[in-house]
């Protein structure tokens, strides 16, 4: 074997992966490098062993291009379960500084479980989470009797504020909060996440229309099931300065090798009666006297949270079974 002399080592970005091929920034121009096998040898546990925001080290060969050597440690990552059989930990992007997780408001209807668990995944890595409500042009259709005057996004955006997380309404089409949620991404790296056709890549067109993102053309009412227009993640720098990751839309967020003892903590609400419980092992589901259920009948804790814990729970001790 050559040794490799050490000049010909360099890190980059990885910003994109195609089928095995990455796509990876040094010093600002993206090179196509293809990934030493043995990164793959365990692939048991996870699905992909490089992920859009990784650092890694990349022997440079005048000849070949160059070869993804070694993935560096990560100071971070937003990961899920992959879909499919055989589920193991898919890590979307690596090394980030906060998720947006994006819902609509309409077409696709809110689903609150959705945004509470991806807001679940991201406090398990300890990552500033914000939320963002799009579509708010299409609510006028919403009000009514059902949300008492109230508009769903005034009433969603106030609800997940009073738990601790900042929450936007925008809309794409309008402008509504996009100079806001430019504001919110200048300096970071922040990853877009949520149901497909909510608007993710819409949003980043309209913060900088440079970005000349894939936007489903026809609406969600007139789209078949499972179409999604975002097919790879993919990391670009905005022009008013920080980094955004687009990623495709996710049907099922689901949270890999989860424990169940470790659900109620990603739920910043429970967080105060976490350990005064009866018992050591309270499932909070139904043991007598539990504060965390007791919470929720005085609805200090919401119904819609409580569903998505008992979900992620379930799901927790299927796995572990
Ligand atoms: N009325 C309205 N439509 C919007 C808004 N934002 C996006 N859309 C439309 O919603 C559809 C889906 O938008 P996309 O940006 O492709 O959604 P996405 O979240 O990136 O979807 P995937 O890439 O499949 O995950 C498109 O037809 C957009 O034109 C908005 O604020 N208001
Ligand atoms: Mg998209
Ligand atoms: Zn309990």
């Amino acid at each position: 074997m050559t040794s490799i002399p050490p000049e010909s080592t360099t890190t980059g970005l990885v910003i994109r992966i195609d089928a095995r091929r990455c796509h990876v920034e040094i010093e600002g121009e993206v090179h196509l490098l293809v990934p030493r096998g043995r990164l793959f040898e365990d692939r048991r546990s996870v699905k992909n062993p490089i992920a859009v925001g990784d650092r890694v080290r990349v022997l440079l060969d005048a000849e070949a291009g160059g070869t993804i050597d070694e993935v560096l440690p990560r100071r971070n990552k937003l990961a899920r379960s992959s879909a499919g059989e055989g589920t193991r930990e898919q890590i979307m992007v690596a090394n980030l500084d906060q998720v947006l997780v994006v819902a609509s408001i309409a077409e696709p209807a809110f689903r609150s479980q959705m945004v509470d668990r991806i807001v679940a995944g991201a406090e398990r890595e300890g990552l500033l989470v914000r939320i963002v409500l799009n579509k708010v042009d299409l609510e006028q259709d919403l009000t009514g009797a059902t949300t008492g005057g109230v508009l769903p996004s005034e009433h969603w955006a106030n609800f997940y504020e009073s738990l601790g997380y900042t929450c936007l309404r925008a809309s794409a089409t309008t402008g509504v909060g996009i100079e806001a949620l430019r504001e919110r991404l200048c300096d970071h790296l922040t990853v877009l996440c949520g149901m497909s056709g909510v608007g993710k890549s819409s949003l980043l067109n309209a913060i900088d229309p440079e970005l000349k993102l894939r936007v489903g053309l026809v609406s969600v009412r007139g789209r078949r099931e499972g179409r999604h227009t975002t097919t790879h993640t993919s990391l670009s720098r905005l022009s008013g300065g920080g980094h955004v990751v687009d990623t495709p839309g996710v049907r099922n967020f689901g949270l890999f090798g989860l424990d169940p003892r470790e659900v109620a903590e990603l739920f910043v609400e429970m967080r105060p009666f976490l350990g005064t419980c009866n018992f050591d092992d309270c499932s909070h589901t139904h043991e007598p006297k539990c504060p965390i259920r007791a919470a929720v009948e005085d609805n200090a804790i919401a119904g819609s949270r409580y569903d998505a814990y008992k979900e992620l729970l379930a799901e927790a001790k299927a796995g572990h079974l």
